[in-house]
């Protein structure tokens, strides 16, 4: 019981849920993995390397990055670097995973006391239905219970209402209100396909030849300071949500994302074949991750 190889094989149980529901809810995913394998970048969608997941939470004492964080540790993620999201209210850490093949985890929680009192107020009407920490009742061990509790509400379905006061003072909260912990996007890494599509550059170039819409927030290709990182990512999909007392309304759910990371100056010498995730620039940029948010901001679905 509880050993680590027994974590391990929870842990598949728990990423293997959150994809199938996020591919459900996102037709882009279908649509990019299709156009790879139709186009022959990859033989087939298992080969794709999933670089990161992210997760966005409501920052109140029992929920939050605290509460999130302890599934993921449970399974042997390590949280590492902090980021800080002044004008977006927001702080974010991420998580390396126990096994080379399993995505990073980035997790962001909204400031909610940064908030206008009305804000703050919308949002703990709703957070409040949840009186302790729920993470601290779940059986992690249980990898079905815990693809339920991720996929579960949290509070009562949220009246539009509420939903469009706190779009106009944070999309963020807006977003979370409704969607919770679904996936908020997977990542696609890039810098292992064939030559061609092995640069974001290139890879968006693919992306828009098959109909896919780019967020264009600080240009499409996102670049860290030590040029080590280059993401690029979907404008989210639309979906038809259903509120409180039956009324719909289209709102942000999740996207995609891509990935580029360089090998790392000192490992430059190294043959492709010797290359390994360990010797590319890791973690994550603040400046990149800033403008990746709006990918959900109606600045950008809106275009
Ligand atoms: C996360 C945005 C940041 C990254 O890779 O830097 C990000 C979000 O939209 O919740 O994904
Ligand atoms: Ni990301």
């Amino acid at each position: 019981m509880n050993t680590s190889s027994d974590k391990l094989a929870t842990l598949d149980i728990v990423l293997n849920g959150l994809m199938r529901r996020y591919k459900q809810r996102v037709p882009d995913v279908s649509i990019i993995l299709d156009s790879m394998v139709r186009e022959g970048i990859v033989a087939n969608a298992d080969h794709i390397e999933n670089d990161h997941i992210a997760f966005r939470t409501m920052g109140v004492p029992q929920l939050g990055v605290q509460s999130f964080e302890k599934i993921f540790q449970y399974y042997g993620y390590e949280k590492r670097d902090h980021y800080f999201f002044e004008g977006k209210k927001l702080d974010a850490w991420w998580y390396s995973p126990p096994r080379e093949t399993d995505p990073r985890i980035f997790v962001s929680e909204l400031r909610v006391g940064d908030l206008s009192g009305e804000s703050q107020q919308i949002i703990r009407s709703y957070t409040d239905e949840v009186a302790t920490d729920p993470v601290d009742s779940l059986d992690l061990d249980n990898g079905l219970e815990v693809d339920a509790f991720l996929h579960r509400p949290l509070w009562r379905t949220p009246s539009v209402s509420d939903y469009q006061t706190l779009l106009k003072e944070s999309e963020y909260a807006a977003w979370v209100i409704y969607n919770r912990y679904y996936l908020n996007h997977f990542t696609i890494s890039v810098h292992n396909l064939p030559e061609g599509y092995n640069t974001v550059a290139q890879f968006n170039d693919f992306l828009e030849k098959n109909g896919i819409k780019l967020n264009t927030s600080g240009g499409k290709i996102k670049i860290s300071p030590d040029g080590g990182l280059l993401q690029s990512a979907t404008v989210a999909e639309m979906i038809n949500a259903e509120f409180a007392n039956g009324e719909h309304l289209k709102i942000s759910g999740s996207y995609v994302e891509f990935a580029e990371r360089k090998v790392l100056p000192e490992f430059k010498d190294l043959s492709v074949e010797e290359i390994k995730r360990k010797h590319r620039r890791d973690g994550f940029e603040a400046a990149n991750a800033d403008k990746i948010f709006e990918s959900t901001y109606t600045t950008q679905t809106s275009r």
